[in-house]
């Protein structure tokens, strides 16, 4: 069934179905849309949970009683429809103020400036229930290498997640942290670009174990990497906290579109390790899908929340494919003719070290390399051609 339910753990950041479709080069296509409302559409429409910036609820120097005003709001919202916050985030890159970082602004009033506005977003974030707090530091970053020195923004990047993670620890919340890297846009460049810079940054961290990665399907690729393998190296180093779902084509602009709408080859197979842990097992993911996209700028209200349910349809429809995919016995076959699940076994036998494979003539001395695949292949292709008949509805 491609029916979304709340067992499949849907979710949306409110600035997705909320976008009004302002860009660089025109003006909103579209109203506004309610927190209320939006709540009320995602139920209705199978999500279990919405997430959401400070300023998405609240616009950016609310009074207090405006805040709580729209916090008010909400969770009357969730209350009536039984949706969950999984997930908050601060906006440190829309104000003027961020227009050189936050954690990382040249400017040392703004970087506390910045640490105390996601304090308090971290306070409304337990309020909620949240258990996750993204991190994406959009502004964080530079145009020109000379304006900005990157060992020193990223002592100061550091300096802000420790005092975070004291901060969440002091007060007993169940929080934890998830870093979302983008490699540029709208900085020309932005500090943690990647996965493996994050997760090479948060080794460095005092907490370590509060630290997590939100890696975004568009954000991977614009840098030109595999997202599927970026997501299982978060996983195999148990750091896949959160995640943003969505499409792109390529290495251009950060484009936002609807998940699977994108490369739906690695669609594919993201959705495959996220449900099965991957061809040989090893961790899945328990945590939100979470959808990061835009809604296309030429799109009216009703073909708003048509994208919205696309996202997760998408989701279900390979989920169903995937699982078509590991059942059919001439895939299983084909599996096994490449091998994949002998990558598993230790190349070293059990308590074997290098005297033991020093003396195993068998490995070196009378290893025929020359002969070794008395020229046959792998089979790879046939394997991925398996793969795409399954992603095609061919078989
Ligand atoms: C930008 C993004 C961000 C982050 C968001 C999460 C506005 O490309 O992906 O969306 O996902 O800030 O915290
Ligand atoms: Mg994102
Ligand atoms: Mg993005
Ligand atoms: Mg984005």
């Amino acid at each position: 069934t491609i029916t979304p339910t709340r067992a499949d753990r849907f979710s949306f950041g409110l600035w997705t179905f909320g976008w009004n479709a302002q860009d660089q080069f025109g003006g909103p296509t579209r109203p506004h849309v309610d927190t209320v409302e939006g709540v009320h559409k995602l139920a209705e429409l199978g999500a279990y949970g919405m997430t959401f910036h400070d300023d998405d609820l609240f616009a950016f120097g609310s009074t207090d009683a405006a805040r709580q005003h729209e916090i008010d709001r909400l969770k009357q919202a969730l209350s009536d429809t039984g949706l969950i916050i999984p997930m908050i985030t601060t906006n440190l890159f829309s104000h003027p103020v961020f227009k050189d970082g936050g954690f990382t602004s040249n400017d040392r009033g703004v970087r506390r400036f910045a640490l105390r506005k996601v304090m308090r977003n971290l306070d409304l974030a337990a309020e909620l229930g949240a258990k996750t707090f993204v991190m994406w530091g959009g502004r964080e970053g530079s145009e020109y290498d000379a304006a900005k020195d990157i060992q020193a923004a990223l002592e100061r990047y550091r300096e802000a997640v420790n005092m975070l993670g004291d901060y969440v620890t002091d007060k007993g919340y169940d929080i934890r942290f998830a870093i979302e890297p983008k490699p540029n846009e709208p900085r020309g460049d932005i500090l943690l670009p990647t996965v493996g810079h994050a997760l090479a940054f948060i080794s460095t961290l005092e907490r370590p174990e509060l630290v997590g990665v939100n890696p975004e399907t568009g954000h991977e690729q614009m840098a030109g990497l595999n997202y599927t393998h970026g997501i299982a190296q978060a996983l195999y180093q148990g750091k896949l906290f959160h995640l943003d779902l969505n499409g792109q084509r390529g290495v251009k602009f950060d484009q936002d579109l609807v998940f699977g709408h994108g490369d739906v080859q690695n669609a594919f197979s993201l959705v495959d390790l996220l449900e099965h842990g991957g061809p040989n097992g090893g961790p899945s993911y328990n945590g939100p899908r979470h959808f990061d996209y835009k809604p296309s700028r030429t799109e009216d209200p009703s073909g708003v929340w048509e994208s919205v349910s696309a996202n997760m349809q998408m989701y279900l429809l390979l989920k169903e494919r995937t699982v078509a995919f590991r059942a059919d016995p001439e895939v299983q076959e084909a599996l096994a003719a490449a091998k994949v699940a002998e990558l598993s076994v230790p190349t070293l036998a059990a308590g074997e070290g290098y005297d033991a494979l020093l003396a195993d003539r068998a490995s070196y001395e009378d290893f025929d390399a020359d002969a070794y695949f008395g020229g046959k292949g792998f089979g790879f292709v046939r394997l991925q051609q398996l793969a795409m008949e399954h992603l095609l509805g061919a078989r």
